[in-house]
C-alpha cells in the first residue's frame, strides 16, 4: 500500500510479505522504489528522500506493544536500504495500514495503538478516528507542507531520549565546538546537530534549493556532520542518514524558530517528525545552542518550529533531574491517507509478485 504520512511517502509492507532474508528484501525493495537513479524512474519512488521511504509492519510479540514498525530509507541514487533511524512521518500512516491489513482489531470511533519503532526500541501511540472499524481519512486538520486537510493522528512519543546515541546529549556536553563552529549534538529520537545559521554566514531562511546549491556551504556542512558522527557514538557516518543537521535562526513568521533542516545531503521542505522534537528539545535546554534565538511565547513545552512550508509545532516536556535535564513525553501531530493499493512489480523477474491486485504492495 502507498501512504502519505505526514510529509513523506512510502510504501507499506506486512513484514511477512517480504524476504526474510534483510539482504534480499534490501534488494528487492531497491527495485520496488527504482533505485539506484536519481529519477527512480523504473520504480515508485519519487526522487527524493522523503517519497523513497518503505514501512515495514506486523503484530508485536512485546506485550501491551500492538504493532511493529520497521522503518528502511532507500537511497534514490545509490540503491542503500538503511534502517540506521526512525521515520515519524511515516509512522503516522502506520496504525491505519494495520488496520486496513486487519493485523489489529479495531472498534468504535477511535483507535488508540501502540507502536514500538524498531530501529531505536521506542514506543508512539498513534490515536486516529475510525468508522465503522476502518480508518477514516477525512477531517478537518491541516498540516504545513501538505495541501487542504485529512483526519487528525495524533502521535505521543516515550523513551526517545538518546534512542539511537545512547544518550539525550551523546558527546555528554550541552554545546560543543566542531570545526570551529558551536553545535548541539542531541538524540531525542533523531540523531541531530543543531547549529546557528549565522554561525554558518547564512541567514536562516532561504529556500531549500538556494543552500543546496550553495557548494562551499554544503562541504562545511558536511565536514561538521562526519565530527559530529564520531562525537555522538555514530562512528563513521559517511554513508548513512544520521546525523541530521539543523540551522536555526530567529523565527520571522510568529513561531518559536526558524529552521533549516539537512537530512542530510538534501534539505528537507518542512523537518522530520522526530528531527523537529529533537531540535525543540536542544533548544529548550540551558545553553543549548540557538536556545537564545527562541521565542518560548505562552506555552514554553510548546515549541513552533519554522521551515520552509510553514510550521510544525513539537510538544516537548523537560524537567530539571540530579543528573541534568529528563526527558519526559513528546507529542505531535500529523495527517495520513492512503493513496494506493495494489501489486508492484519489481524488474528482476526473481521477484516477480504472485499476489493478485489487493494482495501484497
Ligand atoms: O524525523 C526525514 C521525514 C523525515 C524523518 C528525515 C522523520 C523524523 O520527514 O521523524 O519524519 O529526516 O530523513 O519523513
Amino acid at each position: 500500500m502507498v501512504m502519505r504520512g505526514g510529509t513523506s511517502k512510502g510504501a507499506y509492507f506486512v513484514a511477512d510479505e517480504l524476504p526474510d532474508d534483510p539482504d534480499e528484501r534490501d534488494l528487492l525493495l531497491a527495485e520496488v522504489m527504482g533505485s539506484p537513479d536519481p529519477r527512480q524512474i523504473d520504480g515508485i519512488g519519487g526522487a527524493h528522500p522523503l517519497t523513497s521511504k518503505v514501512a515495514v509492519v506486523s503484530p508485536s510479540s512485546v506485550p501491551e506493544i500492538d504493532l511493529d514498525y520497521l522503518f528502511l530509507q532507500v537511497g534514490v541514487a545509490d540503491g542503500s536500504v538503511s534502517d540506521q533511524q526512525n521515520c515519524g512521518n511515516l509512522l503516522a500512516g502506520v496504525g491505519q495500514f494495520a488496520v486496513e491489513r486487519r493485523l489489529i482489531a479495531a472498534s468504535g470511533d477511535r483507535a488508540q495503538v501502540r507502536i514500538r519503532m524498531v530501529n531505536s526500541d521506542s514506543v508512539a501511540t498513534a490515536t486516529f478516528p475510525l468508522d465503522a472499524g476502518a480508518p477514516s481519512y477525512d477531517g478537518d486538520t491541516a498540516i504545513s507542507g501538505v495541501p487542504g486537510t485529512a483526519a487528525e493522528v495524533r502521535l505521543d512519543f516515550e523513551d526517545t531520549a538518546g534512542s539511537t546515541c545512547g544518550a539525550l546529549l551523546p558527546s555528554g556536553a550541552v554545546a560543543d565546538v566542531i570545526d570551529g563552529v558551536e553545535a548541539t549534538c542531541i538524540d531525542n529520537g533523531m540523531p541531530t546537530v543543531v547549529l546557528r545559521a549565522a554561525d554558518l554566514g547564512i541567514a536562516g531562511d532561504e529556500t531549500p534549493a538556494e543552500l543546496e546549491a550553495d557548494q562551499h556551504f554544503t562541504e562545511r556542512l558536511e565536514a561538521i556532520r562526519l565530527h559530529a558522527g564520531e562525537l555522538m557514538n555514530l562512528g563513521d557516518v559517511r554513508a548513512t542518514t544520521v546525523p541530521k543537521m539543523s540551522l536555526v535562526s530567529a523565527p520571522r513568521a510568529g513561531g518559536s524558530i526558524c529552521t533549516r533542516t539537512f537530512i542530510p545531503r538534501r534539505c528537507h521542505e518542512a523537518i522530520g517528525v522526530l528531527g523537529a522534537v529533537s531540535v525543540a528539545t536542544a533548544l529548550r535546554l540551558r545553553g543549548g545552542v540557538g536556545s537564545e534565538l527562541l521565542n518560548a511565547g505562552i506555552d514554553p513545552d510548546l515549541v513552533q518550529i519554522e521551515h520552509p512550508t510553514g510550521t510544525f509545532a513539537a510538544r516537548v516536556e523537560l524537567a530539571d533531574g540530579p543528573a541534568g535535564p529528563v526527558v519526559g513525553r513528546s507529542g505531535i501531530v500529523r495527517t495520513a491517507r492512503k493513496l494506493f493499493d495494489g501489486v508492484v512489480f519489481p524488474k528482476n523477474p526473481a521477484f516477480s509478485p504472485s499476489a493478485s491486485p489487493g494482495g501484497s504492495a
